[in-house]
């Protein structure tokens, strides 16, 4: 066979090979919803992500938490001025305050244990081979290329100074020729992206050890890159390639790559909300979506763990991140007691069993049962404006489990009403802002209200836990049959009222 033929077969054996890969190659699709990108959202947009355990949400921004907000057990971290905190948790909430403290080692600090990270062999002083010296090592050490990506590439940039991250993670960056060294001896890293320096990522070493290639990097600036047509620009002002978004993969370092997606390519999960996370975060035990979709169907789904032989260098400060977030309460909202029973549903309406829908309660005024409501949890009840009035408070009761209103169950529980609160902007004729709140007494012994049978309904943290066309069940009583019932809706649910 002359040379040609086989250049020729090994290319058709390539197309076809390309041919089946990409049936379902996203690459050059927009992904990207245009709108979304107008609201500007980054990885401090607690709508569309979770913020930091060292930080809080409040009106869809996420805020540094003062260090007395932190959970208190934990390890003693030295940060990189010099000062010990008693918590990982403490000093992000500090470092979320004054960037510049940043993590330095685990445990205390002590005089010699500086770490650094530095480009070697580059064109200038943004890019080159990732040389770093650990915090309690003598010895400066390369890191390995392989896991070396995007993610980790950001953060190497990050800690030298470069807001924007990473370019690229490739370069022809050459060793002087009287260099020797040994290229097994390299450090492997990795990140979670979300660490503003490369000491915060986890350093291993394998005990066995083949030749490798070396972690390269070219830092961004901002000359570096002139926008094309097929540029996405990225909130803080970095231009990356128009297929590297929604792929999962936080290339902006503002992650805003990823908040507003239509789809997912590549190796990437899309979350109802719109956001894109890798493959790896579903079923991982963590929810990632703001939705919770990725922890849910998991039987299926499970990767066996790789198990290497690898020596630690640094602590697992993602583990210790995922311990931080294991002291918050977990959310004890919108489950219901009852194991679920497959029926079938009737369009229109059809009686509910108790602990069908645990948070609906009655609301009783005057010896009728006009009106619903929700528990929120406390001694919090949600309903319609018009539905109550906030003086006559006293008048009201709150019926919780019950089921049926003629036939009366045992498990109901009567609770009298300390206050009712209308929205200030409630408008009677128009019916505008038509809610309201309730808070029940507290019994005289206690700090809070109890509802034994009862669950609070969960409060939508973020508007985008809904979308049109989403099927909803709405809960109240109802009329079937002339007797008065507990029943539920199925779509189409539209209209709160239920009287
Ligand atoms: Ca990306
Ligand atoms: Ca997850």
């Amino acid at each position: 066979m002359k040379l040609a033929h086989v250049i020729l077969l090994l290319l058709c054996f390539y197309l076809s090979f390309c041919k089946v890969t990409s049936t379902s190659d996203t690459s050059h699709e927009d992904l990207v919803e245009k709108q979304c990108l107008t609201e500007k959202f980054t990885h401090l947009s607690c709508h569309k992500v979770f913020c930091q355990p060292w930080q809080k949400c409040i009106e869809g921004k996420c805020i540094c938490k003062l260090p007395y907000q932190c959970p208190k057990n934990g390890t003693t971290v030295c940060s990189t001025n010099g000062k010990s905190y008693p918590t990982y948790c403490q000093q992000k909430s500090l470092e979320c305050i004054q960037p510049k403290a940043k993590f330095l080692n685990i445990g205390a600090c002590t005089p010699s244990g500086q770490f650094y990270v530095s480009l070697k062999y580059g064109n200038n002083e943004s890019e080159g081979i990732v040389e770093v010296k650990l915090a309690d090592q003598d010895k400066k050490m390369f890191i390995c290329d392989n896991n070396w990506s995007m993610t980790q590439a950001n953060v190497a940039c990050l800690d030298l100074g470069f807001q924007q991250g990473a370019l690229d993670t490739q370069g022809e960056f050459h060793f002087p020729e009287d260099h020797h060294m040994n290229e097994t001896d390299c450090l492997h890293v990795h990140c979670r992206g979300s660490e503003t320096s490369l000491t915060e990522c986890t350093f291993t070493k394998r005990r066995t050890e083949s030749y490798q290639g070396l972690a390269r990097v070219v830092c961004y600036t901002q000359n570096a890159v002139s926008p094309t047509k097929d540029s996405f620009q990225c909130v803080n002002g970095k231009y990356i390639p128009q297929e590297k978004a929604c792929d999962g993969i936080n290339h902006c370092v503002d992650q805003s790559d990823e908040l507003c997606c239509k789809g997912c390519r590549g190796d990437s999960f899309l979350c109802k909300s719109g956001v894109c996370i890798p493959n790896k975060y579903r079923c991982n035990g963590e929810v990632d979506c703001i939705t919770g979709e990725d922890e849910s169907d998991c039987e299926e789904v499970g990767y066996p763990e790789i198990k290497e032989e690898t020596e630690m260098l640094t602590a697992n400060m993602d583990a210790e991140r995922k311990r931080i977030k294991s002291f918050f309460p977990k959310l004890s909202c919108g489950v219901k007691n009852s194991t679920p029973v497959r029926r079938k549903r009737v369009v229109g309406g059809m009686p509910a069993q108790v602990g069908d829908f645990p948070w609906q309660v009655a609301i009783k005024d005057d010896g009728k049962i006009n009106c619903g409501g929700v528990y929120i949890g406390g001694c919090w009840i949600l309903t319609a404006a018009h539905c109550v009035r906030a003086s006559k408070a006293h008048r009201y009761q709150i019926w919780t489990s019950l089921i049926d209103w003629i036939k009366l169950n045992s498990e109901i529980v009567i609770q009298r009403v300390n206050k009712v609160i209308v929205h200030e902007n409630y408008n009677r004729g128009t019916q505008q802002n038509d809610i309201a709140l309730i808070e029940m007494k507290k019994p005289s012994n206690r700090r809070e209200c109890m509802l034994p049978n009862s669950v609070p309904a969960c409060v939508p943290w973020s508007p985008y836990l809904f979308h049109p066309n989403d099927t909803c069940i709405v809960s109240g009583w109802g009329r079937e049959k002339g007797i008065c019932f507990q029943f539920v809706h199925q779509n189409p649910g539209v209209g709160n009222g239920w009287e």
